[in-house]
């Protein structure tokens, strides 16, 4: 079978939406550095979108930092792929056009830079995940002992990180006299554009002490925060097949998603910038409330499901959603723990937002891993969890369900499950997790008293905190005694109905 190019966009069966633009003429404005499955199925459709109803050079070029698989999926394919929108009951089918091609900077540092410095470069926007960011997670500062920022501050011609390339690039434009680019971070965190300056500004600052370089960043570089949202479970074999048999063409790069979408971007551009508003974004002057409710909402509830769904043997999220302990408890969590810290932001309802999680979550034909989502704990949790879990302890205000959570994530990452067989943890800690868990022999008391104290996870106040500590306690003793599914059908069993009673 043939693979999917612009050679075969003819033939493509008619309910396959194609680039109405031409791609041949488009020249690339964007650098994207981390072009995983989201980039592929939020920031890329926005911008595909942009030039179908407008035209306009905002190509883009990919950059994977590492990995060559990106590359080797769509590179043969000119860099068009599908995105598969899948619902309860339908599926939409549309190719994208915007991406050009992708460089693997771990092959070829220069050539990316050259490519970042060019003045046609508008944008070099992001997502690399939390841990690409380099930073310690409960303080949000640049880790200077991170061995990939000391090997890119000493080698700044050939950075390996995100932050390095950004800094490389910036001081060649400025030396150039080139207009800087805007820099737009896409990731999960918590003011990721503050955050992003910060990282930028610190190691600019530590490759030229003198201070010239972070001021001048500081004065003519943009950094817009951003809220993304888009669940976009991991492809796999199968999803290929089953399309390569809809598009008799085989393609190595498609996504598959949700049908929702949602992108909120400060308006804080130094340069140009698609009209993504034509394409349903949101230009506001003000992300942090929005970045909140999602980070803590959403994300925070998926990481619970995560743990607690993993370690009750449940393989995908939706499945979680059908038993009704499970709702009941994220019930709790977001409305009695997690909602009280929040602001409304403008334009939107909690309520119906909070109600569209749950649909969403409960939606049966997206196979998300709860695996997959456990991922990086402990880069995620400060945002997702610990912060709403201090914002309730200054209220003097529940954290049962919060706790639970944290529990479960604790459980989780001691790397063996319910069963005594290894968990495949994905995390920078795990070895450091699964050697305190063995060294505490697992006994929960001792165990919550080892974690707690990794301050780069929990900061310097949590430790403290004796009603955090007992309910930690508590619930990690459930879940030794009791197993995760348990628990939770014994403390939120009590209510009617899984998700469609809601
Ligand atoms: C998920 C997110 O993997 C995870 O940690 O919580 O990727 C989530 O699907 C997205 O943030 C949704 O926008």
């Amino acid at each position: 079978m043939k693979r999917l190019s612009d050679s075969v966009l003819q033939d493509l069966p008619a309910d396959i939406a194609t680039p109405r633009y031409d791609r041949k003429t488009t020249a690339a404005g964007i650098v994207h550095i981390g072009i995983g499955a989201f980039h592929r199925a939020h920031q890329a459709v926005y911008t595909d979108e942009v030039m179908n109803q407008l035209g306009g050079d905002w190509g883009v070029v990919g950059v994977s930092l590492r990995s060559a698989a990106v590359g080797d999926q769509l590179n043969p394919q000119q860099g068009l792929y599908t995105v598969v929108e899948q619902s309860a009951t339908a599926e939409r089918y549309r190719l994208i056009g915007a991406v050009k091609n992708v460089l693997l900077a771990a092959d070829d540092p220069a050539a990316v830079l050259a490519l970042m410095a060019r003045p046609t470069t508008h944008i070099v926007s992001l997502t690399v995940t939390e841990k690409g960011y380099c930073h310690d997670p409960a303080t949000g500062e640049l880790s200077l002992q991170h061995a990939d920022i000391a090997h890119d501050l000493a080698n700044i011609e050939q950075p390996r990180t995100a932050i390095g390339f950004l800094v490389a690039a910036l001081r060649q434009r400025l030396r150039r006299g080139i207009a800087p680019f805007t820099v737009l971070t896409c990731d999960n965190l918590p003011s990721n554009g503050v955050l992003l300056r910060r990282m930028v500004l610190a190691f600019a600052a530590a490759l030229e002490p003198g201070g010239e370089l972070s001021r001048a960043i500081a004065a003519q570089v943009s950094f817009p925060s951003t809220m993304v949202d888009r669940i976009v479970p991991a492809t796999t074999e199968k999803d290929r097949e089953s399309l390569a048999q809809k598009l008799c063409a085989f393609d190595e790069a498609m996504v598959k998603t949700e049908p929702f979408s949602q992108w909120i971007i400060e308006d804080n551009f130094t340069g140009q910038r698609p009209a993504w508003e034509r394409a349903g974004a949101l230009l506001v002057n003000e992300v942090g409330p929005f970045e909140t409710m999602k980070l803590r909402l959403l994300n925070g509830s998926h990481s619970a499901l995560a743990y607690l769904g993993y370690l009750s043997g449940y393989e995908y999220v939706y499945q979680t959603m059908q038993n009704p302990a499970f709702v009941s408890y994220l019930r709790a969590l977001m409305d009695a723990e997690i909602t009280p810290g929040l602001m409304q932001p403008e334009g939107i309802e909690l309520p119906a937002y909070k109600a569209t999680l749950f649909e969403r979550f409960a939606n049966p034909a997206l196979k998300h891993l709860t695996w997959q989502i456990a991922m990086d704990g402990s880069q995620k949790l400060p945002q997702r969890l610990l912060d709403t879990i201090r914002y309730q302890l200054s209220q003097r205000a529940s954290i049962r369900c919060l706790a639970l959570a944290v529990a479960a994530w604790m459980r989780y990452i001691t790397g063996i499950d319910e069963y005594g067989a290894r968990i495949d943890v994905q995390d920078p800690y795990a070895q450091r997790f699964r050697q305190l868990a063995a060294a505490a022999e697992h006994d929960p008391e001792a165990l919550v008293h080892a974690y707690l104290s990794v301050q780069a996870v929990f900061g310097e106040d949590l430790a403290g905190s004796a009603v955090l500590r007992q309910a930690l306690h508590g619930w990690l003793r459930d879940l030794y005694d009791y197993g995760a599914r348990r628990t939770l059908e014994r403390c939120f069993g009590g209510a009617a109905g899984g998700v469609g009673a809601l």
